[in-house]
């Protein structure tokens, strides 16, 4: 697996890394808006980055089911303060988890190397926003929107339709300018998916992607695992952890996690013994 081209930063994935989540919201449901403060969600990610986070991935818009829209101001008046002051502290990879043209830019003028897009870019104005500001690129598979996701997810083929989707926005990232080198694919675990769905999806992660892009998978603290396990958010560390090792099993590059240290030293026994499917 080649490196992704981060603006100027290339990011290593010859092994699985993780990416630390850090909410700004102040509804987050993991962290309860604790960090939203500066000085906290600051501290939080030197915190994530020293358990051993590759990727800081700031949020200042909550996409969990059922959630509503933020506007920009109040998007860019959360997260890029957070950017600033991480930038000079850290050499971590600095993921903006947002889908606004304006706060792609305001981000990647700020020092952000990522842009994590739970909408793929689809946004007017975003491809532009995306290729202007050098920035790697996350392309998350949705159905619907989040606020009306969870209601009836429905595909005919779940893995063919993910990977469908995410060819024809590779397509129109590479038509505007932004080459593979920089794309992460995300069948979006959780995003308009029933709990088959999310279950064929992990099966079938390999399949995502026949080119050279690594694969993100997000299935930190989500509804299937409390599924699985019949937990509360709070409790779901062990089932996210496993969770995160069988999709890294299956050729995920970027662990997207709330519980950074478990998943890291989880990833080094994976390390250790060796990757079944080497790719
Ligand atoms: C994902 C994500 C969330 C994911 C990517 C949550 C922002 C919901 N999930 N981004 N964001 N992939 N790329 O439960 O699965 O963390 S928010």
């Amino acid at each position: 697996m080649s490196p992704l081209r981060c603006g100027t930063r290339t990011l290593d994935l010859a092994r699985p890394v993780v990416m630390g989540v850090l909410n700004v919201t102040p509804d987050s449901f993991s962290d309860g808006g604790h960090f939203f403060d500066l000085e906290d969600a600051v501290a939080r990610g030197i915190e994530l980055v020293e358990e051993g986070a590759a990727i800081i991935d700031i949020g200042g818009e909550s996409t969990r089911p059922g959630a509503r829209p933020v506007a920009a101001e109040e998007e860019l008046r959360r997260v890029i303060p957070v950017v600033e002051r991480l930038r000079p502290v850290t050499r971590a990879i600095i993921s903006i988890d947002t889908s606004k043209p304006e706060v792609i830019r305001a981000a990647g003028a700020a020092g952000a190397d990522l842009i994590n897009d739970v909408w793929a870019l689809r946004e007017p104005g975003a491809l532009e926003a995306a290729l202007a500001s050098g920035c790697a690129v996350c392309l998350m598979h949705m159905q619907g929107e989040p606020r009306t996701m969870q209601h009836s997810p429905h595909y005919r083929n779940v893995v063919g339709e993910v990977r469908q989707f995410l060819a024809a926005r590779v397509e129109a990232c590479r038509a505007a300018g932004i080459s593979s080198e920089r794309i992460v694919l995300d069948p979006g675990f959780g995003f308009g998916k029933t709990l088959e769905h999310n279950l064929a999806l992990l099966r079938h992660l390999g399949e995502l992607t026949t080119d050279a892009m690594p694969v993100l998978a997000g299935l930190s603290r989500k509804s299937m695992i409390g599924a699985l396990t019949g937990r509360p958010p709070e409790g779901r560390l062990q089932g996210s952890v496993a969770a995160a090792l069988i999709a890294a099993m299956n050729g995920a590059r970027i662990l997207r996690v709330h519980d950074v240290a478990a998943t890291v030293d989880a990833l080094k026994i994976l390390d250790a013994v060796g990757y079944p499917t080497p790719r």
